[in-house]
This record gives structure tokens, C-alpha cells and sequence, in this order.
């Protein structure tokens, strides 16, 4: 571990909105009396009707949080009706295409009539407050007017990465019975076409067979490819909206009403519907933006996060529209048409906060440093990092090389359940550590847990739970509470549990060290292991799977598959091939297997639980300390398993 420290930047302390000293100060009052705290920052957002309540949550028994529950307001009435009078004619969002020579602006007052317009063309397809619109798209404008126009009328968006396969998008769209979808004909990405319309109607054949029945298709015009067609339930998006009226009134909505679902994946069974509501979530949202990215009026922001991610949801659509800001959507990959394309575009755009994650610095490092020199980067302040750790020497790359040792580094830690960051440097405030997502954000309470549930003081290694809510924490799995219960406050009562393993150092300093669940994050992308050993068993020649995730120099964490195949089959490479191929097919790109181990047997305990312990170590190579296999039922299976181990040094 980096012990490193790099004082706060005087550039960064200038006119900061936050220095250490009121960073300290607002925190003790955030936490002493979280009350009054949040009463004073419910009011960043305006409220038709304001709040009396303010915090009404329950950590313990049935799991209850309401915060602001009995104000009234609405999302897009903050992200853009109430700054057209002071910025009708600012740019709300920047897009940028995935071909360097395309890109467009749109000003607050444009985003209002697009947003009423498609707010209006949903009404008219019959779509009401809490139906459950589905929104599969390209990161293209639309794709960000869509979840508005869905806040707007009090519609629940969920939007689907476009990366995730037609299976992948059924499951989604059974799980919260939504029948009404947007997508695009095609994505473009890094010059590729990718079928979403193609995707979506087949999703919808799989959801039709377990008896959903979709009414409408709004197709958006992207790349003009050939699609299919069905008259009585696809529409053109740009022949709707051409018909809708530009003005459509915000529908009044109740603090805790919700806003979206958005599915992630967790250590068992299926992605999760987590449920955010309307308050609390725009008020993190915004707080959060404005403070850790010390976001001043007139600055450029990007987030290189895809829409379908709760970064995309958070930092790039309504935290930073909520503030006012100019927010830069892009449509592309890092590396099109090379590795130089997100300096080249911080530079067309003068982009002065950027936030990506550290699988795309690694890949950037690796590509060499002349894609960085030859863009000024000269508008750069602030840099941010989100997703998963980031190595101190990517950190340090990202520190020196493209930020110059003038730009702060803000690593961000936080989940879709949290809705907004939570463990996190201030620009102005915190001295940095490589490596370390440092402080706790106003109101945010960690605690390292042992074990046995005991809360460890001081300078500790544990498990990283939250002690109390904040306004910004997922109110319920949409559909089934009792899973919320129990994937997040039965592990320790009273707490919410992250998941993560962290530890605290002694300044205080948090360092999040991963997963301790089997949960699997490849390229800042959450994936169960669950979801992929399942996809792998429905290959009719698999009988059984047990996934694990082994270091990976780009990807943070690789996917490693052991394969039982069913009797008298053989395990060729082409069948590896094979495999590799469903996986895709059923999940989607990102769950693509880098190894796969055709394993006769799996290490089990005698009561049939798989020892992943000693797969994990196996596909790390580092098998000489396996630790104890002799509750295995067959702990001969161990030696078969390494003799054929797929990373060998
Ligand atoms: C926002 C987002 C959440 C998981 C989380 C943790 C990992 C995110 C991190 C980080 C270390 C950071 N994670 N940010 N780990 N440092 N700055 O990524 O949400 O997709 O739900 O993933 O990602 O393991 O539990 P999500």
C-alpha cells in the first residue's frame, strides 16, 4: 500500500465551496444531528410543497427509510424548468459522437421541450405515474431524455446497459412487468453497430413466453440499419415527437415516490430491481456533485459513464443537471479511433472535471504516454476515479501524467444501493493518499466490522457497513422488500452491510479492498458470480459451474470458470469457444469468461457446498497455501484441478 500524501493543491483551495475546516465542521453537525443537517440541504432542490419531516428510518425490523416524506416536488422541475430563467441559453449537455467530427449541443431551454415532448408522447401511449417504462439505448441525448420525460409524468424508468444481451434484457423487463420500451435502431461504438431493436425484439419474444406482453416500441433513428418492423407496436421516435405538443406540466410527486429501478448484481440469484425514490435521491445527487467535484457555474463536466450504470444515472443526467451544470455525454470508447480520444475530446470541449474508472486509466497507461501529450489538457482541474480500486501506480499515472500535478484526484467510492458517493476526498479539503477513497461524505457513517459483528475502532481491517441512513440509500428491492431485509441488514443487524472489505488507517483514512461476497467486478461492472455459473449450466453440455475472479492486469478482475462437462463429453477448445460465445449470448459482452478449466470435479464440503476459497486460489496460481482441505468430501480433486490450472505463471 501507497503511504504517499499529497497536500491539497493551492488551485484547488482557492475559492473552494468546501476547505478542511468546514469540511470537519459540517460533518460532526451531519452526523451529531442529521435532522437539522438535512433539513438546511433538502432546501438545495425547490418543493411545490416544502418538508416538515425530515429523516424517518428504521435500520432494524422490517427496514423503513423515508426522508423529506411529506414534501412535494419533481425531478425534471429541478433539472430544468427552474433554470430557464437564469440559463434557458446554457448548455446543458454536450454530446459527443463516437465519430470525433460529430457532436452536438443542446441548451436548457432545448432539453425543456424535448423532455415535454416525449413526456407527451408517453402520456399518449397510455403510460401513467408508477408504470415501469424500459430504456435500452445507445448513449446518445435521447437516451437522457427518456429517463427525464419518464420523471416528468412520474413514470419509473429502468434502464438497461446496451451491452447486455436479449436474455439479459427479458429478465429485466418480466422482473418489473414493464411493457413499454425506448431503444434506438442501432448503437454506435467504436465504429460498431450494435442490433439493439434486433435485441429488443427478441426480449420481447423471450418476456412473451413468460406471459408479458409488450404494448409499445419507441424506436429512435441512430445509424438508419435495417430493422424489423411491427406496425401495431413499434413507433418512430422522431414521427411521435414531431406530433407532441412542447409543453407538458411536472406531475407532483411525493418525496418518497419513485423515480427508477435499476437492476445490479449480487451475490445469489438474479440482478437486483433497486428501487431509488424521487427527495432524497436528487438532493445526494446534487449535493454530492457539487462538493466533490467542487462544480463552479460555467464549468465543463464529463463523466465517461455509460447511462445504463448508476454513475450514468447519479453524474451524468441528474446530479449534475439538477446544479445547472454542462454535462458532456459520450457516445464512444476510450480507444476510437485511438487511445488518445478522451484528451482529444477534453480538449475540444475544454473540459474541466472528468471522471472515469480505473479499468479505463490502466488501459490509457498501458497505450503509452504520447495519446496524453499530444492533447494540452489545459482546461483540466479536477480528476475523478469511481467503480473499483484503483492501484496506487494507476493513481499516480493518472496524478502525474494526465492531471500534471495540477489536478486533485477524487476516488470515489460508492454502489448503486447508495445511490450517490459516499466515501470520498473534497478537492478543497483533503490531503490525498494513492489508493484510498479517504473520508466519509456529510452524513455518511462507516464502521468496520468483524466477523462476529463486533465494531472495530481505530486503525482496523474489517467489513464496511454504514450505521445510519442517508438520503440518498435504496428504499427496497422493487417487488420484494424481504430480499432488501436480507441481502443488506441480516448479515449485521442494525447495519447496512456494503458488500466491500475495507480498511481504516491511522488518520482515518478509508481503503476499500474489494468484494467479500461473490460478487465479481470486471472493468468496474458488478457481475454474480451466480448469474454467470447459471448461464454456463444452461449449455446443454455443462453439468455444473463454479465462477471465481482471479487479479487482472486491465480489468481489475478477470472471470475464471471451472467446468464439470456432462458425461462422455470432451472438453476441446472449441467447445471453450462455445462456451465463451453463450455466456455472451445469455449475459451479455461484459461477462465474457477469460479462462475456463474443465474441471471433473469441484472441491466440495461433504454437505455439497462448493470450497471457493480454493478455487480463487487456484486460479490466482497461488496454490501453495490452499489452507485446510481436509473437510473436502474428495480433497483429491484439489491436485486433478491444479495440475490443469489456466494461469500458470
Ligand atoms: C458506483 C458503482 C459498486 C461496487 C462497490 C465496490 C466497487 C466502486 C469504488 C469501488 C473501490 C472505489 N467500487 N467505487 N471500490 N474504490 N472508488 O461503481 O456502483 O456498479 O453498484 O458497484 O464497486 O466494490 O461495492 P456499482
Amino acid at each position: 500500500m501507497s503511504e504517499k500524501i499529497y497536500p491539497v493543491l493551492p488551485s484547488a483551495k482557492k475559492n473552494t465551496l468546501i476547505d478542511d475546516e468546514t469540511y470537519l465542521e459540517w460533518y460532526r453537525k451531519s452526523v451529531d444531528d442529521p435532522e437539522a443537517f438535512w433539513a438546511e440541504h433538502g432546501k438545495r432542490i425547490d418543493w411545490f410543497r416544502p418538508y416538515t419531516k425530515v429523516k424517518n428510518t428504521s435500520f432494524t425490523g422490517d427496514i423503513s427509510i423515508k426522508w423529506f416524506e411529506d414534501g412535494v416536488t419533481n425531478v425534471t422541475y429541478n433539472c430544468i424548468d427552474r433554470h430557464l430563467e437564469k440559463r434557458g441559453d446554457q448548455v446543458a449537455i454536450i454530446w459527443e459522437g463516437d465519430n470525433p467530427y460529430i457532436d452536438k449541443k443542446i441548451t436548457y431551454r432545448e432539453l425543456y421541450a424535448e423532455v415535454c415532448r416525449l413526456a407527451n408522447v408517453l402520456k399518449k401511449q397510455g403510460v401513467q405515474k408508477g408504470d415501469r417504462v424500459t430504456i435500452y439505448m445507445p448513449m446518445i441525448p435521447e437516451a437522457a431524455y427518456a429517463m427525464l420525460a419518464c420523471a416528468r409524468i412520474g413514470a419509473i424508468h429502468s434502464v438497461v446497459f446496451g451491452g447486455f444481451s436479449p436474455d439479459a434484457l427479458a429478465g429485466r423487463l418480466v422482473d418489473c412487468q414493464s411493457t413499454f420500451i425506448v431503444t434506438a435502431d442501432e448503437g454506435l461504438r467504436g465504429g460498431k453497430p450494435i442490433p439493439l431493436k434486433e435485441n429488443t425484439d427478441t426480449a420481447i419474444d423471450i418476456a412473451a413466453k413468460q406471459g408479458l406482453q409488450v404494448k409499445s416500441v419507441l424506436v429512435v433513428r441512430r445509424t438508419g440499419g435495417k430493422i424489423a418492423w411491427a406496425p401495431d407496436r413499434d413507433l418512430w421516435y422522431h414521427q411521435e415527437i414531431a406530433r407532441a405538443e412542447p409543453e407538458c406540466p411536472p406531475t407532483e410527486m411525493k418525496a418518497e415516490d419513485p423515480l427508477f429501478i435499476l437492476y445490479t448484481s449480487g451475490s445469489t440469484g438474479k440482478p437486483k430491481g433497486v428501487l431509488h425514490t424521487t427527495g432524497g435521491y436528487l438532493v445526494y445527487a446534487a449535493m454530492t456533485h457539487e462538493y466533490v467535484f467542487d462544480y463552479r457555474d460555467g464549468d465543463i463536466y464529463w463523466c465517461t459513464a455509460d447511462v445504463g450504470w448508476v454513475t450514468g444515472h447519479s453524474y451524468i443526467v441528474y446530479g449534475p443537471l439538477a446544479n445547472g451544470a454542462t454535462t458532456l455525454m459520450f457516445e464512444g470508447v476510450p480507444n476510437y479511433p485511438d487511445y488518445g480520444r478522451f484528451w482529444d475530446v477534453v480538449d475540444k470541449h475544454k473540459v474541466n472535471i472528468f471522471y472515469t474508472a480505473p479499468t479505463a486509466i490502466r488501459a490509457l497507461m498501458g497505450a503509452g504516454n504520447d495519446f496524453v501529450k499530444r492533447a494540452s489538457r489545459e482546461s483540466l482541474r479536477l480528476l475523478g476515479s469511481v467503480g473499483e480500486p484503483i492501484n496506487p501506480e494507476a493513481w499516480e499515472w493518472y496524478y502525474h501524467v494526465v492531471g500534471e500535478d495540477r489536478c486533485a484526484i477524487v476516488d470515489t467510492w460508492w454502489q448503486t444501493e447508495t445511490g450517490g458517493i459516499m466515501i470520498t476526498p473534497l478537492p478543497g479539503a483533503t490531503k490525498l493518499k494513492p489508493g484510498s477513497a479517504t473520508r466519509p461524505f456529510f452524513g455518511v457513517q462507516p464502521e468496520l466490522v468483524d466477523p462476529e459483528g463486533k465494531v472495530m475502532e481505530g486503525s482496523a481491517n474489517g467489513n464496511l457497513c454504514i450505521a445510519d441512513s442517508w438520503p440518498g440509500q435504496m428504499r427496497t428491492v422493487y417487488g420484494d422488500h424481504p430480499r432488501f431485509v436480507e441481502t443488506y441488514f441480516s448479515t449485521y443487524k442494525g447495519k447496512y452491510f456494503t458488500g466491500d472489505g475495507c480498511r481504516r488507517d491511522e488518520d482515518g483514512y478509508y481503503w476499500i479492498t474489494g468484494r467479500v461476497d461473490d460478487v465479481l467486478n470486471v472493468s468496474g461492472h458488478r457481475l454474480g458470480t451466480a448469474e454467470v455459473e447459471s448461464a454456463l449450466v444452461s449449455h446443454h453440455f455443462v453439468s455444473e459451474a463454479a465462477v471465481v475472479g482471479y487479479p487482472h492486469n486491465i480489468k481489475g478482475q478477470g472471470i475464471y470458470c471451472y467446468v464439470t462437462l456432462m458425461a462422455g463429453t470432451e472438453g476441446t477448445d472449441d467447445l471453450r469457444k462455445e462456451l465463451v460465445t453463450h455466456v455472451r449470448k445469455e449475459i451479455g459482452p461484459i461477462a465474457t469468461p477469460d479462462k475456463i478449466q474443465f474441471a471433473p470435479g469441484l472441491p466440495k464440503t461433504r454437505s455439497g457446498k462448493i470450497m471457493r476459497r480454493i478455487l480463487r486460489k487456484i486460479a490466482e496460481d497461488d496454490f501453495g497455501s490452499l489452507g485446510d482441505t481436509s473437510t473436502l468430501a474428495d480433497p483429491g480433486v484439489v491436485d486433478g484441478l491444479i495440475e490443469n490450472r489456466q494461469n500458470k505463471q
